[in-house]
């Protein structure tokens, strides 16, 4: 049995990643799933939902002090658009969704990343994803701490994606 938030460093390392209401909006959800799974990671959790205030102000606790924080808050939960919550495993998915995501300022974002792809406006970048082991086992406890919302399975072509050696 895998604990939901994996095991950080092996081939079950998972990640929280989420399509924000402007991703979901602008028809973007598959295309973020599309680029997760062609690059061979697997999806074991996935949730549409107006996310509680009070899960958005936890999910962005470091960011309290802000300036730009209320009006993140009001638009992650506003209800205009849901957000896509997802938990992906696989080798080194926490960093790797991170450059596949592309830097917090989508100006500053490489083009072949999501928001160097999608997006224009640090306020309005589409997609989130965990920073490090720390907040991915944060953010998975927090967006799918409840029971069975995390999908243990096997991929049947397993050992043509990643190799034991
Ligand atoms: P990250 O999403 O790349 O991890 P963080 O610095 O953790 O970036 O910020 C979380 C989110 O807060 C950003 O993705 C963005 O939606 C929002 N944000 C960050 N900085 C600003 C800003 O200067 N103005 C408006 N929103 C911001
Ligand atoms: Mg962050």
């Amino acid at each position: 049995q895998v604990p939901i938030h994996g095991k950080p460093g092996t081939v079950q390392e998972r990640t929280f990643i989420a399509v924000k209401p402007d991703g979901v909006q602008r028809g973007l959800v598959s295309e973020v799933i599309s680029r997760f799974e062609r690059r061979g990671y697997k999806l074991v959790g996935l949730k549409l939902l107006v996310p509680p205030t009070d899960l958005v102000k936890q999910h962005y606790a470091d960011l309290s002090s802000k300036p730009f924080f209320n009006g993140l808050v009001d638009y992650m939960t506003n209800g205009k658009a849901p957000v896509v919550g997802m938990v992906w495993e696989g080798p080194d998915v926490i960093k790797q969704g991170r450059a596949m995501v592309g830097a917090t300022n989508p100006l500053s974002a490489n083009p072949g990343t999501i928001r160097g792809d999608f997006c224009l406006s640090v306020g309005r970048n589409i997609v989130h994803g965990s920073d490090s082991a720390e907040s991915a086992q944060t953010e998975i406890g927090l967006w799918f701490g409840g029971k069975g919302e995390v999908v243990d399975w096997s991929f049947g072509n397993e050992e043509w994606v990643i190799s034991a050696n």
